[in-house]
């Protein structure tokens, strides 16, 4: 490995080991730097490594609420507000019981480049707590929101961090969380993105994710001169952005043949309908989490406890946590006839299984192809900034074209370097070059 990136690296992991995620986002990235590190010796020069590990700042706060019981109950919450080079920080908000300081490290890391790509103006942050949204009453889902925020009000702002939703974190938490902001800061403004339409939220937004994902994975069968239609797809995750996909490619006639969710996945032959998609909101506004309903349903079958990435598919979606797919599931999936993975998930892949799908079968990783989402949440931005709001035709219009920039960018950068169709690389690369530019012309900061 190249020294500089070598010394820096192993700097990060001596003073963060601890936080396993962070230091897997941060080598993938490393690795993928070397080539531009060593044609550049102004990053070195500059410390760009060193300070682009080192979030600019992190919160971590105390979110005390009280159940439906009358009970006190303390969860901890945190934002990590990872770069702001290029834009006021920007990146969701996730409640979920496995989070930490680390998991929201990794995602702001991931979260700086990400947005690089999009082409639009936001910094990289991420924040959330280990509130678990499940099994909670509306009212609790309200108090812990409004006590998340009377903290996290201090430090966000329209023009300073803007918050949005990730895991557990939808348009009703998103609304709570406004309501808030609105009532201590006495400001009506577009400091939090994912709002609903009546307040401010852009058309697309919960779709974009998904939609993005699979506008991605066109582009890239495109360069392979073939195309989505009557592909065999296989999707994992149970919220928003597995159904944003799942919608998209049955519009576009690809053959969804396995969907999953926390208690199994669902294997259905025949492939889904709009019926089917139209099924899996519904079960997840029963609360229960549970995909198993779907298989009586629909005349599926249902697979009790396994992940989906053994039935045979042309094109895989991880879409539902960091790590839910390990080089065996990699194997398996190419061993079935697998061309592609397109990660949606923010690392839906271990480090040994992307880097074995990238050298393999055509591989994108997340924070390309899941750039979608955040995209959207910057047209909610703009459009919240000029007071006005944009049809369906014209958002999903400007969604498209980011995702083919993003493509092209990334696909572009790695045959630059001579890696071409390897899309990590190119991705990290192009991603890197923007904020490292921003962070040099404006000075030691
Ligand atoms: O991982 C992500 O990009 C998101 N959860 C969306 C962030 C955003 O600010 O819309």
């Amino acid at each position: 490995m190249n020294p500089y990136v070598e010394k820096v690296l192993n700097d990060t992991i001596a003073k963060n080991g601890h936080e396993k995620e962070f230091i897997q986002a941060v080598t993938e990235v490393f690795e993928s730097l070397e080539a531009v590190i060593e044609a550049e010796p102004k990053y070195e020069k500059h410390a760009i490594l060193e300070r682009i590990v080192e979030p600019e700042r992190v919160i971590q706060f105390r979110v005390p609420w009280i159940d439906d019981q009358g009970n006190y109950q303390v969860n901890r919450g945190y934002r990590v507000q990872f770069n702001s080079a290029i834009g006021p920080y920007k990146g969701g908000l996730r409640f979920h019981p496995s989070v930490t300081m680390g998991t929201l490290k990794f995602l702001g890391f991931e979260q700086t480049f990400k947005n690089s790509l999009t082409t639009l103006p936001m910094g990289g942050g991420k924040g959330g707590s280990d509130f678990n949204p499940k099994g909670k009453s509306n009212n609790e889902v309200m108090r812990f929101c409004q006590s998340f925020m009377t903290e996290l009000c201090k430090h966000i702002g329209a023009d300073t961090d803007v918050p949005a939703g990730d895991i557990g974190v939808g348009g009703r938490e998103v609304g709570y969380l406004f309501g808030q902001y609105k009532r201590i800061r006495n400001e009506f403004v577009g400091v939090l993105t994912g709002k609903a339409r009546e307040f401010g939220g852009s058309r697309i937004r919960p779709e974009a994710t998904g939609y993005g994902t699979v506008y991605f994975a066109q582009y890239m069968l495109e360069k392979l001169g073939q195309e989505i239609k009557g592909k065999t797809v296989a999707l994992s995750g149970f919220g928003n952005v597995a159904w944003g996909a799942a919608q998209k490619l049955v519009q576009l006639g690809a053959k969804v043949v396995a969907i999953s969710g926390p208690d199994g996945y669902i294997y259905d032959e025949k492939g889904m309908t709009q019926e089917g998609v139209d099924y899996m909101l519904e079960l997840r506004a029963s609360n229960n989490d549970v995909v198993e309903p779907y298989a009586a349903k629909f005349g599926a079958t249902f697979v009790k406890g396994r992940k989906p990435w053994e039935v045979k598919c042309d094109i895989a979606f991880p879409c539902a946590i960091q790590n839910e797919l390990n080089e065996e599931d990699a194997k398996t999936l190419v061993a079935n006839g697998c061309i592609m993975v397109v990660e949606t998930s923010n690392m839906g892949c271990t480090a040994d299984a992307a880097k074995y799908l990238n050298n393999t079968i055509t591989f994108a990783p997340g924070k390309a192809a899941n750039a979608g989402g955040v995209a959207v949440s910057g047209l909610e931005m703009s459009q919240n900034s000029m007071r006005l709001s944009w049809t369906n035709e014209e958002v999903d219009e400007k969604l498209k074209a980011i995702m083919k920039e993003i493509h092209d960018n990334a696909y572009d950068t790695a045959e630059k370097y001579g890696r071409k169709g390897d899309y990590i690389f190119g991705a990290n690369v192009a991603g890197f070059i923007k904020v490292a530019e921003a962070m040099i012309a404006q000075g030691h900061c």
